[in-house]
């Protein structure tokens, strides 16, 4: 049996605890407390991470893990990528350029001391205003496909597994090229 370390990092209301919660089925472990900061409009935010596992068909485990999305909290994400297999960045269509938005995120993994598959998920299409939903539009037509980008409504178990699906697949690559180096 193999498992994997999976990290969810991305912006605060990106839908990583979200996202952690819907692949586990309810069952994750999470640690929200009331949001008091004004830059976001929810009401809870993740102050330490989320957990969540998930057994695979084929025997394989997943153990996820959701980072806090909040700057203060950037001493965290090494501390929860350690030892990851790989990482999903979520990009909030309803927040800021999402290029300036997962430049923190992208150097954490930059920053991992080996290279780690990554796939960045954009949530929040379907409530996202006219201006930023094209906004992100256009970074996708304009994306030179380094990372594999897909669209993830973390509510939705399914499309959580397909974006696992591609993040697996990124990993199997990897392995494979390590395999003939
Ligand atoms: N409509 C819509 N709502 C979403 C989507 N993704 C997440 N949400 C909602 O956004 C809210 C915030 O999501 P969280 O999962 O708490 O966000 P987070 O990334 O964990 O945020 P922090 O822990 O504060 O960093 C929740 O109420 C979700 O239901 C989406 O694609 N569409
Ligand atoms: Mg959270």
């Amino acid at each position: 049996m193999r498992e994997y370390k999976i990290v969810v990092l991305g912006e605060m209301g990106a839908g990583k605890s979200t996202l952690v919660q819907a692949l586990a089925q309810g069952r994750a472990v999470s640690t929200e407390v009331r949001n008091t900061d004004p830059s976001a409009a929810k009401p809870f935010t993740t102050v330490a991470l989320d957990y969540g596992d998930i057994d695979l068909p084929g025997g394989d485990r997943l153990r996820l893990y959701g980072t806090p999305g909040q700057i203060r909290f950037d001493f965290l994400w090494p501390i929860l990528l350690e030892g990851a297999s790989g990482a999903i960045v979520l990009v909030n269509a309803d927040a800021g350029p999402p290029d300036q938005q997962i430049r923190p995120y992208l150097d954490a993994v930059d920053r991992h001391p080996t290279p780690l598959p990554v796939v960045m998920g954009i949530t929040r299409m379907d409530d996202a205003s006219p201006t930023r939903r094209a906004a992100c539009e256009q970074w996708l037509e304009r994306d030179e496909g380094q990372l594999p980008i897909v669209m993830v409504d973390p509510r939705d178990p399914m499309q959580v597994l397909t974006v696992m699906d591609v993040l697996m697949s990124q990993i199997e690559c990897q392995a494979l090229v390590a395999c003939h180096e």
